[in-house]
């Protein structure tokens, strides 16, 4: 079972994602041709040769990247800690690299170390860092892998020996205290090889987690496939990696936004599953943040902050029902959450559980609620909770309901 021992993780639930590289200069078009894919992408859909592409570096000059401003806005989100790009697969790294000078300060007009920057704004807001690192794509060295295309002539051991292990251990040295590594697309990466960044990682840096990407089955938890959320939990620590619209590097043509509302709905259904949301942001050539993505997210943290208690150090649901006709339910220790995602008149229902209630409230102001428990006919034990008038036309609330036992009982559903 995927087990990080870092409770820091299993407690967090809300994550930033940021993806940002020379891709963001592009913003999804190339020459006039637009890519209809996720746009850190599109040196590969594109087929834009590499002494092409790596020119964009010369144009790398972010003058409105604010890493504090970022990072005190995750804070307010309610986020738990951030994975930055290091290095995507397009080879560039986004800090001072002594190994390759395909990097943020040699390579371009700005001279900044972006990982450095990002690194002082976490540690001055108290926010966990973790890096990104593709261990094993590298579109612009000679011996590191290309997605679909043949990979038949590379040398592997040699990009591992010259590029990725020094690399690693760059960033996991440089950059202060690395709370995930998070790695990326294994390809054909052997089990001695991913034993070899493992070990290394865990030589620098022994508390930084390891996500499920380093791929032959070496990490600490599960990576679910980007934007997936499981029917039903998986045992141990896992999480999702989500995009606000539909890539993960700035596209200035994906205007296809998630609502607030769905957000916080699947924030909440992978909380309910145990799990943890990793939702990304990609500013765009400037080090500018899509204005949409700060509205969303805006939104979507003033949920989480009037409903803390409900969601962080929340447990995975014994089992289901977590979706019920108004809502989603999550628990941890002597509580129950019920959260009310659609309006409801007058009280809510929750069939088969077994627990003893002591009280019902609601999570955001404490106010203290009418509740019921009681047995149906057929015998099956439920508590109701009347919905105060006030809320009765709302959505996007939580009710809290204390229980004598340690987590929620829920008899079989009926066959
Ligand atoms: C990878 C990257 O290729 C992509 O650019 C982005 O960084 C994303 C977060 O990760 O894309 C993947 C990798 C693995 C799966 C899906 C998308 N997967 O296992 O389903």
């Amino acid at each position: 079972m995927a087990d990080t021992k870092q409770q820091w993780f299993k407690d967090a639930k809300f994550g930033l994602f940021i993806h940002w590289g020379l891709y963001a200069i592009l913003a999804g078009e190339y020459k006039g041709q637009k890519t209809d894919r996720i746009a850190e992408w599109i040196m590969n859909y594109l087929n834009i040769p590499r002494e092409e592409y790596e020119k964009l570096a010369e144009q790398f000059d972010p003058v409105n990247f604010d890493a504090e401003d970022i990072v005190k806005r995750a804070k307010a989100w309610g986020m738990r800690y951030i994975v930055f790009t290091s290095k995507h697969h397009e080879g560039f790294a986004m800090y001072h690299s002594e190994c390759s000078p395909y990097n943020s300060v040699d390579a371009t007009p700005c001279k900044r170390d972006i990982l450095k920057e990002l690194q002082l704004a976490c540690e001055k807001y108290d926010m966990k860092l973790g890096l990104y690192y593709s261990q094993a794509q590298d579109w612009h060295d000679p011996d590191g892998y290309v997605a679909k295309k043949d990979n038949s002539h590379i040398n592997y051991r040699n990009y591992l020996d010259r590029k990725c292990l020094p690399q690693l251990r760059e960033i996991l040295t440089n950059y202060g205290k690395i709370a995930i590594l998070w790695f990326d697309t294994p390809m054909g990466t052997t089990p001695e090889e991913s034993v070899e960044m493992v070990k290394l990682v865990k030589e620098l840096q022994p508390e930084c987690i390891i996500n499920g990407r380093i791929g032959n089955e070496l990490g600490e938890y599960m990576t679910t496939g980007d934007n997936f959320i499981p029917r039903l939990p998986y045992e141990g620590d896992w999480e999702v990696p989500a995009t606000l619209n539909d890539t993960w590097g700035f596209n200035k043509d994906d205007h296809n936004w998630k609502t607030p509302e769905e957000i916080i709905q699947l924030l909440v259904k992978i909380n309910s599953r145990g799990g943890n949301y990793l939702l990304n942001i990609g500013p765009d050539g400037t080090g500018k943040v899509p204005e949409k993505s700060f509205e969303i997210l805006d939104k979507v943290g003033a949920y989480v902050q009037a409903n803390q208690e409900a969601i962080f150090a929340t447990k995975r649901m014994p089992y289901e029902p977590y979706e019920l006709s108004w809502g989603v339910l999550t628990c941890k220790e002597h509580r129950l959450y019920a959260h009310i995602f659609r309006p409801v008149s007058s009280r809510i229902q929750i069939l088969n559980i077994e627990n003893t209630f002591k009280r019902a409230y609601l999570v955001e102001t404490g106010e203290e609620l009418v509740f019921e428990p009681g047995r149906t006919c057929e015998d099956d034990a439920y508590i109701e909770v009347e919905i105060p008038k006030a809320y009765q036309d709302k959505a996007y609330y939580c009710i809290g309901m204390e229980m004598e036992e340690e987590m929620p009982v829920f008899a079989p559903i009926h066959a």
